[in-house]
C-alpha cells in the first residue's frame, strides 16, 4: 500500500478509500485468502493515514467478513470456505458426511449435560413431567473450518450422560440400539446473530440455513430433535425429484 492516490476532497472518506484498495488487492491476487496484512502502524506509515483511518478501515472489512482478525497473531484476508454439497435424502450423520470426503471432524463444545426442557423440547420429545432433557450443544467443524452449530435435545432415557458424546451422536445412539431410521427435516433461511456468526468465523447478519431434524425409531418415538445454523456460504443441499404418481 502507498501514499500516492488517497484525496481527502473528491473521493469520499478516507477509510472507504483505504477499503477499496484493500478489497482491490484482494480481487487482483496481490492478496490471497489467508494472507496477513501488515500491522496497523505499519499501513498508517505506508498510506500516510492515520490509526485511526486506518483502524476504522480494517473494522469494516473485518464486520463484513473480508478480513478476520485473531487475537495477539493480527488481521488476515478471509478464508475462502470450500462448498460442500450435501444430499437432503439420506439420514447420515455429520461425522459420516465429512468421512465420506475424507475429511476431519471437530467440535466445540457449548454444552453437554441434562437440563430442565423448554416448553418446545417437551412438545417435540413428548416429554413428562419432571423428565430432563439430555442436550448437546457444538460448533461443528472440518479441516478447522466451523461449518454449522447443532442443538440437539433427546429424551433422558436415550441419553442418560450426554458427556458420552464425543465425537459422534448417532455412533453413540447407533451402540444403545437408539439411533434415528427416518427423520423429518425443515430448511429455511437465518441471517446469523452476532453471537452465532462469531462462533462460526462469518461476518455478523450473513446468510445461514437453520436446519430442524427430529428423528424417529422404527416404533416412531422420536429420539432426537435437532436446530441447527449451517453457513449459508458452505453448503449447497441437493435433492433428486421425480414426477409425482
Ligand atoms: C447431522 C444432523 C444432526 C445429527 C448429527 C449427528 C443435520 C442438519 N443434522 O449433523 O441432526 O444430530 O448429524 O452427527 O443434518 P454426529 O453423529 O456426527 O454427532
Amino acid at each position: 500500500f502507498s501514499a500516492a492516490g488517497f484525496d481527502e476532497r473528491h473521493a469520499g472518506p478516507l477509510y472507504l478509500q483505504l477499503q477499496r484498495r484493500i478489497a482491490e488487492a484482494v480481487a487482483t491476487g496481490q492478496l490471497g485468502p489467508g494472507d496477513s496484512l501488515p500491522p496497523e502502524r505499519d499501513m498508517a506509515a505506508m498510506t500516510g493515514l492515520s490509526r485511526v483511518t486506518v483502524r476504522k478501515a480494517v473494522e469494516g472489512l473485518v464486520a463484513q467478513g473480508q478480513l478476520v482478525q485473531r487475537r495477539g497473531s493480527g488481521t488476515f484476508v478471509a478464508p475462502q470456505v470450500e462448498r460442500l454439497e450435501q444430499a437432503l435424502s439420506l439420514l447420515t450423520s455429520f461425522t459420516e458426511d465429512m468421512a465420506r470426503r475424507g475429511k476431519s471432524v471437530e467440535s466445540i463444545w457449548l454444552s453437554r449435560a441434562l437440563h430442565v426442557p423448554s416448553p418446545e423440547e417437551v412438545m417435540a420429545l413428548g416429554l413428562g413431567a419432571g423428565d430432563r432433557v439430555a442436550r448437546i450443544e457444538r460448533v461443528r467443524r472440518s479441516d478447522g473450518v466451523p461449518l454449522a452449530i447443532e442443538r440437539a435435545s433427546l429424551p433422558p432415557d436415550v441419553l442418560p450422560d450426554p458427556a458420552e458424546v464425543d465425537t459422534s451422536l448417532y455412533a453413540v445412539l447407533h451402540l444403545r440400539g437408539l439411533r434415528p431410521v427416518r427423520a423429518v427435516q425443515r430448511i429455511s433461511a437465518a441471517n446469523l446473530s452476532a453471537r452465532d456468526a462469531d462462533l462460526l468465523g462469518v461476518a455478523s447478519g450473513a446468510a445461514g440455513l437453520k436446519i430442524e431434524r427430529i428423528g424417529y425409531l422404527r416404533s416412531g418415538r422420536v429420539v432426537e430433535f435437532t436446530r441447527s445454523l449451517y453457513r449459508g456460504d458452505a453448503y449447497d443441499f441437493a435433492v433428486e425429484l421425480k414426477l409425482p404418481s
